[in-house]
């Protein structure tokens, strides 16, 4: 399943998972593989960097135009309908889409080309402090859409005069050779809209209504509630296509050094989680989705960050229906001025931030947009990428703040362009030094250079530990360490009322890059600072966050 409900009724959709034939360059062997995994899941590709091929053979039932969603492949997709190549996709965490025209009743065979290697092709997806693994890793669906289709739906809510208001913003295209007309509706509970549309000749045309919904009530972390958006398009009195999109209403605000939902105060607390499990790989299925949400949640995390990259929307939709407040941010990680300097950098970044924006607007969870964790903001060259990337996201969304977790202490020079400052900041574990002054330290900073007046956010405090690793000596990378080093930093920053918020890096031990920069020396070849391990084993650490969540922040 793509979605945690169902996005279409009149449009016909087939979801693609199941078994897939495979064949890796450089293997003179056919393999059956899982749609969505990993191929390190196989024991010959345990570690593989290379090209791999998926086939599979479709049944179309009726003659007409069909539209393929990929939910993700890592990190690079070329695909081929019956041999004729439709689409090429670059990074793995957001989603990508192909249309053919005129197909015949009948079978036909897809084929996708997935590339995992590094190089100069691929800025993002860089030796790093986590695994870019290989293959179709997020679900396929197939679907048969007539001349005309609805290709997404914005809706944007706010209050008014006392009452929830929203703009719906619904863009049709019409991928025939000729102007198409149709009417297209809308539907939220009792409240409908209807418009006469003309699209032209392979041409896209957005099209705004805004209501006012009585009798709706809000979404927020305690009471998430949901609504299903029907939007339907007609041709000549016949339905020929529809989106149905989940939405919630509420406001998120930046006032003086706080973050307003609904026009109440919220406190973020909660994790760094990446896309990473045992024995998935990055192709982390609903159920261990599931296990990490009930984990979280049970230590009274109320939020989630989805470093370093736009995540699954299945777990997005969890983190709607649990009311989990998400920052999502754009993939990148720790990248110095030389990454930067990649010519495929830019296009990448920006190709990232327009479909993460594109394909998540709608999930009221997401309530910050995140852009370059611990990237070169404290160069000339990387502030003008900054200010691109922060203005490119106000172009597409205004109804969220923007915010970017620093590392660059004293010396980032893009404190101004966010709406919260946050920053990384590992005091005794990577600095033996008395956290107080520290956070003292930097937040004067922060207040001197460009932060004045903002809220800020921990976007990262933590330490490491080797899971059942005990010692009562609590020595380094012992559970009891983790578990202090992790007790005494929320200690001061969730008693400092100039922070808003704190993200405890991280939830789960990860797999990392093992041919790379230092992260290569890691233990495991994992990141151990998690709090629960890669099967999710909690350590020591799982319970005294589970006290300080529950004794601040409330
Ligand atoms: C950085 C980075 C994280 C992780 C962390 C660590 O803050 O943002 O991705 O690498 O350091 O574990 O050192």
């Amino acid at each position: 399943m793509i979605r945690l409900f169902n996005t279409h009724i009149i449009r016909q959709t087939q979801e693609l998972d199941g078994m897939w034939s495979f064949k890796m360059e450089g293997f003179n062997k056919e393999y059956q593989m899982p749609v969505p995994s990993c191929w390190e899941q196989h024991p010959d590709f345990l570690k593989h960097r290379g090209n791999g091929a998926y086939t599979k053979t479709v049944y179309v039932k009726k003659d007409g135009n069909i539209r393929l969603e990929f939910k993700g492949v890592s990190h690079t997709a070329d695909v081929y309908f019956d041999g004729e190549k439709i689409a090429h996709h670059y990074n793995a965490f957001t989603p990508f889409s192909a249309i053919v025209k005129n197909v015949l009743k009948g079978e036909h065979e897809i084929k996708v080309e997935v590339d995992n290697t590094f190089g100069e092709h691929s800025a993002l997806h860089i030796p790093n402090d986590y695994y870019t693994y290989g293959g179709i890793t997020r679900p396929v669906s197939m679907e048969t859409i007539g001349d005309m289709y609805i290709k997404n739906v914005h809706f944007t809510p706010y209050m008014k005069n006392g009452k929830w208001n929203a703009k719906t913003e619904i863009t049709v295209c019409n991928i025939s050779e000729k102007a198409q007309k149709g009417t297209l509706k809308m539907r939220l509970e009792k409240t409908t809209a209807e418009l006469n549309v003309e699209v032209d000749a392979n041409g896209e045309k957005t099209f705004l209504i805004e209501r006012e919904f009585g009798n709706v009530r809000a979404w927020s972390g305690k009471e998430p509630n949901l609504y299903m958006l029907h939007t339907a398009l007609s041709v000549n009195g016949k339905d020929t296509d529809d989106f149905i999109e989940r939405v919630g209403f509420r406001m998120v605000e930046i006032r003086d050094t706080k973050i307003y939902l609904n026009g109440e105060p919220i406190y973020i607390k909660g994790f760094n989680r990446h896309e990473d499990y045992a024995v998935d790989g990055c192709a982390v299925t609903l159920q261990h989705m599931v296990q990490d949400m009930d984990l979280m949640q049970a230590v009274n995390a109320n939020a989630v960050r989805t470093c370093h990259y736009p995540n699954d929307e299945r777990f997005l939709d969890l983190c709607d229906e649990r009311g989990i407040f998400v920052w999502e941010e754009n993939h990148a990680r720790g990248l110095l001025p030389e990454h930067m300097q990649n010519p495929n950098f830019e296009q990448q970044c920006e190709d990232c931030i327009r479909e993460m924006i594109e394909n998540h607007y709608n999930h009221p969870s997401i309530v910050i947009w995140g852009i370059l964790n611990e990237c070169a903001a404290e160069t000339d060259e990387g502030r003008r990428m900054y200010k691109a990337q922060y203005e490119q996201i106000k172009s597409m969304d205004t109804s969220r703040p923007t915010t970017s977790a620093t590392c660059r202490h004293f010396t980032d020079i893009c404190l101004d362009l966010p709406d919260v400052v946050s920053f990384n900041m590992y005091s005794g574990w990577y600095k033996d030094c008395p956290i107080d002054d520290r956070n003292n330290q930097e937040i004067d900073w922060i207040r001197k250079s460009g932060g004045d007046n903002k809220p800020i956010i921990v976007s990262e405090l933590g330490a490491a530990a080797v899971y059942g690793y005990r010692d009562r000596s609590h020595c380094k990378w012992s559970e009891e360490r983790q578990a202090d080093i992790i007790r005494d930093n929320l200690e001061v920053y969730m008693n400092d009322d100039r922070i808003c918020g704190v993200f405890v890096w991280q939830f789960a031990d990860c797999r990392v890059t093992e041919d790379g920069d230092w992260f290569a020396t890691r233990a495991r070849c994992h990141n151990n600072k998690g709090v629960v391990d890669e099967y999710r084993r909690p350590k020591i650490a799982y319970d005294t966050i589970k006290d300080m969540f529950e004794k601040y922040g409330v």
